[in-house]
């Protein structure tokens, strides 16, 4: 059988995790549950490890602090990869993401071809539900930007509904990403394309939180938006550099010039 770990950041998600546990348990309750909490000042942690004391498919690892989305994912593939798990899935504790979309991620892991899973608002079948118009504006932008700036296929990369193979997270450098807001979602797509990877996107309903507050802020966007512009710009530099050494071997293969 599949072992499957839901990995869920938490920072002050007092309100919302609840109504998350009860719906991932409904909707797959097979897998295995890891919340890592950054010392949420509303007590979240304490709510997760009462139920981590009563059901033994719960897990919780607490952090000192407020340490970033990437690195709350790095922690989390790490302690999956560490405990034998298949499949690590990302998902957040605000209801966006649907744990009742979970069963048709998952399926696609059915092809042994895949290694990855991408949950996209941004690709037929794809929506999202009460979001402001600015972050549709944003989300939309951000994933037009890492088109045009490095060539990215994946048509929602900034998306963070995903299950991906335990195997090709372990084949991934993971102290080499730093990341630590959203730009980790573009990172991990990134490096796993580059690295051979084959990644699929299935439509999902995003649906913005109800209660809670959101952790975005000007400084994510900013990264996010410098890492790209690296990204694309070392991209590009390798792939001049790669046409430059194409044309020198064909030059260096080509009848010698007799004079
Ligand atoms: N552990 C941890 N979780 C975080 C951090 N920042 C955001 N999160 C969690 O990441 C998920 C997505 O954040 P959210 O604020 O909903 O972002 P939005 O959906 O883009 O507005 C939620 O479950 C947050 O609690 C962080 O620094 N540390
Ligand atoms: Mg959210």
């Amino acid at each position: 059988m599949t072992r499957v770990l839901v990995v869920t950041p938490t920072y002050n998600e007092r309100e919302s995790l609840p109504v998350a546990y009860e719906r991932l348990r409904a909707a797959v309750p097979s897998a295995d549950w890891l919340v890592v909490d950054d010392g949420s000042p509303d007590g979240t942690g304490d709510i997760a490890d009462a139920w981590a004391a009563e059901d033994d498919a719960v897990h919780v690892l607490h952090r000192t602090g407020k340490l970033g989305l990437g690195t709350a994912y790095i922690a989390g593939f790490r302690w999956a990869i560490d405990r034998g798990y298949d499949v690590v899935v990302e998902m957040d504790a605000d209801g966006s993401h649907r744990p009742e979309d979970l069963p048709r991620l998952l399926a696609a892991l059915d092809d042994p071809a895949v290694d990855g899973v991408v949950g996209s608002r941004w690709i037929p079948g794809g929506r999202v539900v009460n979001w402001p118009w600015n972050r549709e504006v944003l989300s939309r932008g951000a994933n037009v930007y890492a088109r045009l700036a490095i060539g990215m296929p994946i048509h929602d990369a900034t998306g963070g509904f995903r299950a991906y193979r335990t195997k090709i997270i372990a084949a991934l450098d993971l102290d080499a990403i730093d990341s630590r807001g959203y730009s980790f979602q573009v990172d991990m797509t990134w490096r796993i394309i580059r690295g051979g990877g084959h990644l699929v996107e299935v439509p999902i309903t995003f649906v913005e939180r109800e209660v809670g507050e959101s952790k975005m802020s000007g400084s994510i966007i900013r990264e996010a938006f410098v890492k790209v512009a690296v990204w694309g710009a070392q991209h590009r530099t390798e792939q001049v550099r790669g046409l430059l050494k194409k044309s020198a071997g064909k030059s260096a293969e080509a009848p010698a010039d007799v004079s």
